[in-house]
């Protein structure tokens, strides 16, 4: 059989998917049977990851479903508009492919192609609802045939473009999905760089241009702005393209930019990218990286003058090691995940942000995230080494030990009191148990070299 499409990579990656529900559904014609890792026995520690997985979703299920993400503590659930976009199912669903949970993913799949509608009056940051719904969609569009995720992605991306209709092309921060209004011209490099996978996958998958060609000039209309020594800042206004906030890092609010200057060169093949990834890369590692403090950290610098600010580090700074090694630079993420795994350690299960020069606490929550994860699954992947294993074995220890509660997973309010919080953000499905899933099952689960995973985790095929 002659298979095109999303179906014929995704034999190609050796996935068991679940059978697609049939034409008349709108789904491509189900995939044959194959001996994809899914169905095989995935191992002890892949077959916890896979427990526990379904024993938060189904926490979801009881006590959430239909809404947007669950609220473990008072057994109800959070929209985050008022109205649902069915965040954790989105999220979820192509996590469910992977391991291989064939029937909860096509229940998951035809709830979503039934009840999702971005028909709605409501202001939706256009960063969040990228990477998480509009991701989510394309990849287990790809993953399964079913061309109504597709379509609800179509529709989706469509809604969100007028997001790009600033002076500059650099995207405003939230956009209505029923009139086009937007609003928050004081945006950050991660909001307005982080669009171009997602984006650039619609663009070529529906044959629309325009998709690819608004997100790749608010990237390098964010690159031009760069200092005269190669860094960008915090925050910078997408209507006059001045800078707010010179402060220069790798956490929150402009990790993800880096990420998907490298990633969109792969994915797409596209030069400018690897050509701004990489003089990007130099200058972080001259001015960013900090080899003072008994290991290799990433802190803060003046983006124009490259002056140390600070020495703070934490849970969202540890995506870079999986950065590195997608880079190739596997001595720098090797030795940036060994101080990622002293910050977990150090405090049992990490803080969202600390002071690598004292190891004082700046922020103490843990909101149950998978970056740490991440960098040990590239790791492992691209290494073989065991190392990674074994901190993947300590991170579902933790939070199995302190993030479990008698309804799904809860957030932390503080890793040093161990208090949780009322949240099970959608990423803990999308992310933080599908990278541990990965990094203990089969290698032939996934390919790493066939996919770029977007920052959210849903892994999007080169079909074009
Ligand atoms: C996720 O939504 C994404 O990984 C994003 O890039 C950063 N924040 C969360 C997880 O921590």
């Amino acid at each position: 059989m002659c298979l095109r499409g999303p179906l014929a990579s995704i034999i190609a990656l050796g996935l068991t998917v679940s059978a697609p529900l049939g034409a008349a559904q709108g789904a491509a014609a189900p995939p044959q049977s194959k001996t994809g890792a899914a169905s095989a026995d995935p191992g002890p520690m892949a077959k916890q990851v896979r427990a526990e997985f379904l024993y938060a979703w189904n926490a979801y299920k009881q006590y959430a479903w239909g809404h947007d993400e669950l609220k473990p503590l008072s057994q109800s659930y959070h929209d985050w508009y008022g109205t649902s976009l069915l965040m954790t199912p989105v999220d979820a669903l192509d996590t469910m492919v992977l391991m291989g949970l064939n029937d909860e993913a096509d229940k998951t799949r035809e709830f979503i192609a039934r009840n999702l509608n971005f028909d709605k009056d409501i202001e939706v940051q256009n960063f969040e609802i990228t990477i998480r719904l509009l991701g989510g969609l394309l990849s287990s569009y790809q993953l399964t045939g079913d061309k109504r995720l597709l379509a609800l992605a179509d529709d989706l991306g469509n809604r969100l473009l007028p997001a790009f209709n600033s002076p500059t092309g650099m995207p405003y921060i939230y956009v209505n999905l029923k009139t086009g209004k937007t609003r928050g011209a004081e945006s950050n490099p991660a909001e307005i760089g982080t669009l171009l996978i997602e984006f650039g996958t619609l663009g070529k998958l529906t044959g629309k241009p325009a998709y690819y060609d608004k997100a790749k000039r608010a990237v390098v209309e964010l690159y031009k702005r760069r200092s005269k020594i190669g860094l960008v800042g915090s925050v910078i206004n997408v209507e006059t393209g001045e800078w707010k906030n010179p402060s220069s890092h790798i956490s929150g609010g402009i990790d993800s930019y880096y990420e998907y200057l490298l990633k969109a060169s792969i994915l797409f093949d596209d030069k400018d990218c690897e050509r701004m990834w990489k003089s990007s890369v130099e200058a972080v590692n001259k001015y960013l990286a900090d080899n003072a403090h008994g290991g290799l950290w990433y802190g803060q610098a003046d983006m124009n003058t490259g002056k140390r600010l600070s020495t703070h580090y934490g849970a969202l700074d540890a995506f870079f090691p999986a950065v590195l090694t997608r880079a190739h630079d596997l001595d720098r993420a090797r030795r940036l995940q060994e101080s990622s795994y002293k910050m977990w350690t150090t405090f049992g299960i990490e803080p969202e942000e600390f002071d690598y020069s004292s190891f004082r606490i700046i922020q103490a929550g843990y909101a149950l995230r998978p970056e740490i994860m991440e960098s040990a699954y590239y790791l492992s992947f691209y290494t073989k080494d065991p190392r990674y294993v074994e901190m993947a074995s300590s991170f579902i220890g933790s939070l199995v030990h302190y993030c479990k509660t008698g309804s799904g997973y809860a957030s932390l309010r503080s890793v040093e009191t161990r208090e949780k919080a009322d949240s099970m953000e959608s990423y803990f499905l999308a992310e933080t148990l599908k990278y541990l899933y990965l990094t203990f099952a089969p290698r032939e689960t996934l390919d790493l070299n066939k996919v770029v995973f977007n920052t959210e985790a849903h892994p999007i095929q080169k079909t074009w």
